[in-house]
Order: structure tokens, then C-alpha cells, then sequence
């Protein structure tokens, strides 16, 4: 096990985690990003599995949120604004009308304060951060940290905690592009994929979330068994449309087996489980990635990557029926998403 850090550009670090079987994640304290994960393949060949920026201050916009840490809210909240203890929170507009992850001043734009460590079988990094009470409009101080723990397993575990001194909105997650194919083989659409969930939120024309759950049955949103992301993408189904053609969805686990999610790659032989106490995730297969920015083994296009945002849905700021998104002061927010890396022969 070892953790290298070193200083780079804009007063930025960069840790490299290296565990004892081949598997390395490296990321930033600046907005938490994971800027590589390199895993073996079925060959032992070590290769680069997440979308990163060959050049590190591409970070510094990075429309996309390529790798990082995304809040104080992931995704979208209708008409930016939210209604709490009969208190109307208004907040910033970054998407028309609406707010989409935390707003410019979201945590993917935080230099996150790092507290690097290291035991016989883990390695790994501790980021905290105070969010001051209206930062991007959302009320409370909140104390928050997010923790990256590489181990001898081959996992990546990423734990989320917060407190706050008032009710407010709170929901994380990572907003890694996935691509198993290795250095940027291929696309994605040879991924297959499989969800346990029978439900997911539709969407409305702007990717609001309308409230209103669907069956996955007979759609191409039942991944319960597996399916060629692919599928989705050619799909010509009202909502892989209205998601820019694929996914852009929440998916509501069933919480039932051992893994929520299981992705694989069939050149590579890669295979990536996903496992996590949120309830549910958002699949997105990079519909809108913009096109032409240099990346570490070649240039951005869709469907290059795709993300597993594993988070509650904002849907419950506005809807009945769903996990809710509201942390209160007397609470410990407390989550755990674990990707595992394996590969089959
Ligand atoms: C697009 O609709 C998608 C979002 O889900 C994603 O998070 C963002 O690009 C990076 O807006």
C-alpha cells in the first residue's frame, strides 16, 4: 500500500492511492476528483478506467463534472428553489430555470481540506469542508467530509458524512465517468450493464424529475437481468429521447441482492461492482459530453463514459413518495457507495 501527494497547479494536490495488487486511484483535493483509476485486465494489463483531463486546469471549469464530488444537492431542483419548515430556499439558476449539482459555488469548485492515511490493508484520503450557511443558497452551516479508501480488495469506498446547525438539502455523490474498456478503447455501448431496481423516475423535457415512477418491465430500462447500454442509446423510447438519446435516469434499487449494479466489459474482461446505502442512482451515459477536449489516452465525444451517481433523488424536494433529501440538525448524514474491481478470465 502507498499514497504519494504531490503540489500542482493553482495550490491544487494530487494523491496517488496504490494498493499491493496493480489497482491505483488517483484524485484532487480541488473539488475531490478522481482524475485516473487504473485496474488490470483479464491479461494483467493495467490500464485507465474513468474519463480524466490530460490537461489538470481543464479542471478548473470542467462543465461536465468529470470525476468529482458533486453537491450540496446532485442533480436537478425544479425551478431552483425548495420549500422547507414552510421557508421558501431559492437558489442559484445555473441550468435555465433550474439548479443542477449545488450550483458554480458546488462542491465540485471546493478545495476540499485533505487528511491523507494509511493502515496495513487500506490506503486513502479524508477530505472535509464547511459550507457556510446560505452558500449557493442552501441554508446551514454544514460540516461535511467525504472519504476515498482504496483497498487490498481492489474497492474503492467512498463514505459521506455531515452534520448541520439547520434543516437543509443534502445529497452526494461522485460523478465519475466509468469506461471499462481500458485507456478509452471504446465506447460504451458494449457495457453491459445490470440494475436491480424495477422503478425509475421519469423525466420531462428539461431532465426534471416529474415525480411519477415507472416499471421497468418491457422497457429498455429493465437492466434486471443485463442489457447492452447500447440498447438505450439506439432506443427510440419517449425517455431515452428525452434524455439526448440514453440514460440520464434515477434508478430506485430494490435493495434486495448483494451488489446493486454490475458492469461489464467483455474485451477487457473488466467487471466493476457497485454497492451502496443510497437508494437508488442516476445512469448517465454521457449523452451531452461535449466533444474535443483532450483527455488522458484521447479526446472527448459521448458516450465514452458512464456515470453511476448513486445519491437520493432531488425529485423528493418537490414529490411525495421518495427517500427524502432534507438533513436535519439533530441528524448524521451518513453514506456509502463501494465500487469493486475484478476481472473474469
Ligand atoms: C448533463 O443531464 C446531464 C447531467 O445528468 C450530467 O450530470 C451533466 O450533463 C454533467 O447535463
Amino acid at each position: 500500500m502507498n499514497i504519494e501527494s504531490r503540489e500542482i497547479i493553482n495550490n491544487w494536490t494530487l494523491y496517488t492511492l496504490t494498493n499491493d495488487h496493480n489497482m491505483s486511484v488517483s484524485l484532487l483535493d480541488f473539488g475531490g476528483i478522481i482524475t485516473n483509476i487504473s485496474v488490470p485486465n483479464r491479461n494483467k494489463k493495467v490500464e485507465n478506467v474513468v474519463l480524466g483531463y490530460k490537461n489538470i486546469s481543464d479542471y478548473v471549469d470542467n462543465p461536465n463534472y468529470l470525476g468529482a464530488i458533486v453537491g450540496r444537492v446532485a442533480g436537478r431542483i425544479q425551478n431552483a428553489s425548495f420549500i422547507l419548515d414552510g421557508k421558501t430556499h431559492t437558489l442559484e439558476t445555473n441550468e435555465g430555470v433550474h439548479h443542477i449539482h449545488g450550483g458554480s459555488v458546488g462542491f465540485h469548485q471546493v478545495i476540499w481540506t485533505a487528511h491523507p492515511f494509511q493502515t496495513a490493508e487500506t490506503v486513502g484520503v479524508r477530505l472535509t469542508h464547511t459550507s457556510p450557511d446560505g452558500e449557493g443558497g442552501y441554508p446551514g452551516n454544514l460540516e461535511v467530509s467525504v472519504t476515498y479508501t482504496l483497498t487490498n480488495k481492489n474497492e474503492l469506498i467512498l463514505d459521506y458524512s455531515a452534520t448541520t446547525d439547520k434543516s437543509t438539502a443534502l445529497s452526494l455523490t461522485n460523478h465519475s465517468y466509468f469506461n471499462l474498456s481500458g485507456d478509452l478503447a471504446e465506447t460504451i455501448h458494449n457495457h453491459h450493464v445490470t440494475i436491480d431496481s424495477d422503478e425509475f423516475i421519469e423525466l420531462d423535457k428539461d431532465l426534471i424529475p416529474t415525480g411519477k415512477k415507472i416499471h421497468v418491465a418491457n422497457t429498455p430500462f429493465d437492466l434486471r437481468s443485463g442489457r447492452y447500454l447500447a440498447d438505450g442509446i439506439s432506443s427510440t423510447s419517449n425517455q431515452n429521447l428525452i434524455a439526448n438519446h440514453g440514460y440520464d435516469h434515477y434508478f430506485i434499487f430494490n435493495q434486495k441482492g448483494q451488489k446493486n449494479v454490475e458492469v461489464k466489459e467483455e474485451t477487457s474482461g473488466r467487471i466493476m461492482s457497485i454497492k451502496s446505502n443510497q437508494p437508488g442512482l442516476v445512469m448517465y451515459t454521457a449523452n451531452t459530453l461535449n466533444e474535443g477536449i483532450e483527455l488522458a489516452e484521447g479526446y472527448s465525444k459521448p458516450y465514452l463514459g458512464v456515470c453511476f451517481e448513486t445519491q437520493a433523488s432531488p425529485a423528493s424536494l418537490h414529490h411525495e413518495g421518495f427517500p427524502t433529501v432534507v438533513l436535519n440538525a439533530d441528524e448524521i448524514y451518513e453514506k456509502q457507495t463501494v465500487f469493486s474491481f475484478s476481472s473474469e478470465a
